[in-house]
């Protein structure tokens, strides 16, 4: 087993439906095929088209959620994200997804999230232990027989919500809190729609105690990006198009920042992996995580995402250890979550 995928990972920003396996999707495509829904040879075509530009995902996405969003769908990709991250030994995930309104299949944003937590509950088996509720995290902790993954949940805001909607899934985390739910994100394509649109709701889910991620900067947009970080999100994704005011906004306000290499490269919205922001906040000690963004879509891992700053950057064992040990500082759940994760990489760190 390569080293990369041995190392206890941390993973803190994944979209759920753009984790899903390829063979699942492509499986759920062809049901409906059959059906008439949707033309699957269409489908298929797209699915496997490797390079994207950032309009080409967003437009997969809407085909992404037409096979996915239903139910039964949603619990059966969360249970097989989350054993996926834990097969390559992620040890704590915050999940993201967008709470969605189905009329038409009964599905309102608050059913899509009990099929999320389904999910999440229908994830252990005989060799993997799952916990993503503070409450039970004594008991977890003496368990050490199984393999175990900790996830807590990021309830997204899509950017091509109004106000209102954002505010009800501010509402709908806030009621979900004891089944996980400890954040919020704002994304989506990011050529749609105004912050002041989602600041309202933001501002809210921070005042009641939810911490919040923003995605900024994946596109040029000054005025923006600064009222993002004056805003002093949790954390910041991406953080592709600054300017010189806005990596000092960033260095001043010591925002952590969530690192998506491959999904940038992919997408075009850095060159290329060589002259990535990562190496200057790497150097200058700025709090980073790296992370997969949508593991499915882009066809990549957490491992892969530590091997390509190992080859690009030429950082050794040591220095990846500590890259992904840091990472527990920047996480959305409490210091319990934290101390148990030290432990983690407490034994790992014997075994290097
Ligand atoms: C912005 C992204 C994204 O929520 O349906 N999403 N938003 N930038 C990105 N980088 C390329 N990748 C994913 O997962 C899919 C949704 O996550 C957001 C988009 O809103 C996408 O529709 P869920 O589980």
């Amino acid at each position: 087993m390569e080293w990369w995928v041995s190392v206890p990972k941390v993973e803190l920003h994944a979209h759920l439906n753009g984790s899903i396996r390829n063979s699942t999707l492509l499986e759920l495509a062809r049901e409906l095929g059959d059906k008439g829904t949707i033309v699957f040879s269409d489908f298929e075509h797209v699915i496997r088209k490797n390079d994207r530009t950032l309009r080409e995902v967003f437009k997969l996405f809407d085909l992404i959620h037409v096979v996915t969003t239903d139910h039964k769908t949603i619990t059966r990709i969360t249970k097989e994200v989350v054993e996926d991250f834990a097969a390559e030994n992620v040890v704590y995930l915050e999940l993201r997804t967008t709470p969605k309104r189905n009329d038409s299949i009964g599905m309102s944003k608050r059913s899509y999230m009990e099929a999320v937590v389904d999910g999440l509950r229908s994830v252990s088996s005989s060799n993997l232990d799952i916990n993503f509720s503070c409450d039970d995290l004594e008991k977890f902790s003496k368990n050490q027989t199984k393999k175990k993954i900790i996830v807590r949940l990021l309830l997204s805001i899509d950017r091509r919500e109004s106000t209102a909607s954002a505010m009800e899934t501010v509402n709908l985390a806030l009621e979900m809190k004891d089944m996980g739910v400890i954040g919020i994100d704002l994304s989506g394509n990011p050529t749609v729609g105004e912050w002041a649109t989602f600041f309202p709701a933001l501002k809210f889910a921070r005042e009641q105690g939810l911490s919040v991620t923003l995605h900024c900067g994946e596109v040029p947009n000054s005025v923006e990006i600064q009222a993002m970080l004056d805003f002093l999100p949790g954390r910041i994704g991406h953080a592709c198009c600054f300017q010189d005011e806005e990596w000092r906004k960033l260095r001043s306000y010591k925002i952590p920042v969530e690192i998506c290499l491959t999904s940038n490269i992919r997408t075009e919205t850095i060159s290329s992996v060589d002259v990535h922001h990562f190496a200057d906040l790497y150097k200058e000690n700025h709090p980073i995580v790296l992370c997969t963004d949508d593991t499915g879509v882009f066809s990549t891992s957490l491992s892969n995402e530590y091997a390509l700053v190992s080859s690009a950057f030429g950082l050794g064992k040591m220095e990846l250890f500590e890259l992904a040990r840091k990472a527990v500082d920047f996480i959305f759940a409490g210091n319990e979550v934290k101390m148990e994760l030290m432990k983690v990489y407490e034994s790992a760190a014997t075994t290097l």
